[in-house]
């Protein structure tokens, strides 16, 4: 404590107190009190600070398992073909014989057109049972080349399918994540 916050709290004191403040620099009854009370604030603010810490921590943590999660399905899908290799032109979805209850037939990106899955699995079908209230969910449209923000009419393709990947937790979303793969095969105009 400086000289003049310590003269401020001496008059200031004095005024509350019948107690002179002692001249040898020891606590009068009132300081020690008001130390007391800036203690007990101080560890309240660090009570709530350590909770919301505690929170945000949650929080995160569950952001930093919807990101992985939807990185690790956006990683499969682009390994997949951009159309079917044995039924190009299909409607959206799996093929008749890819239709399990695993991806572990997907061939092309649509194939994971609206598959979901709670908790969510891996390409062979194991659940990741440490999230028992996470959905994981892919919706795959087609969009226009000139605009990647609206679909295209009548589903037509035009080279692109738009993948957006939802992770939610209880029916509350913590991300959504939103794709945009070209068909790399289609040969440029000559
Ligand atoms: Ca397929
Ligand atoms: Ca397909």
């Amino acid at each position: 404590m400086n000289r003049s916050i310590k003269q401020n709290n001496q008059s200031r004191l004095s005024a509350i107190t019948t107690r002179p403040f002692s001249p040898r620099g020891g606590f009068s009854y009132v300081e020690v009190l008001l130390s007391a009370v800036i203690i007990s604030v101080l560890t309240v603010s660090a009570i709530k600070l350590f909770a919301n810490l505690g929170r945000s921590t949650q929080a995160t943590t569950q952001a930093d398992i919807a990101a992985m999660l939807a990185v690790e399905m956006i990683e499969e899908i682009k390994d997949r073909h951009y159309e079917d290799p044995i039924a190009p032109g299909e409607s959206l979805g799996p093929e008749f014989d890819e239709i399990l209850p695993t991806r572990i037939n997907y061939d092309d990106i649509d194939d994971y057109n609206n598959w979901s899955a709670s908790p969510p699995q891996n390409r062979f079908g194991q659940p990741y049972w440490q999230y028992p209230d996470i959905t994981r969910s892919v919706v795959v449209s087609y969009v226009a080349a000139d605009d990647f923000t609206l679909p295209t009419a009548d589903d037509q393709d035009e080279g692109f399918k738009e993948v957006i990947i939802t992770i939610t937790n209880n029916n509350n979303t913590i991300i959504q994540q939103r794709y945009v793969i070209a068909d790399t095969s289609a040969t440029l105009p000559q």
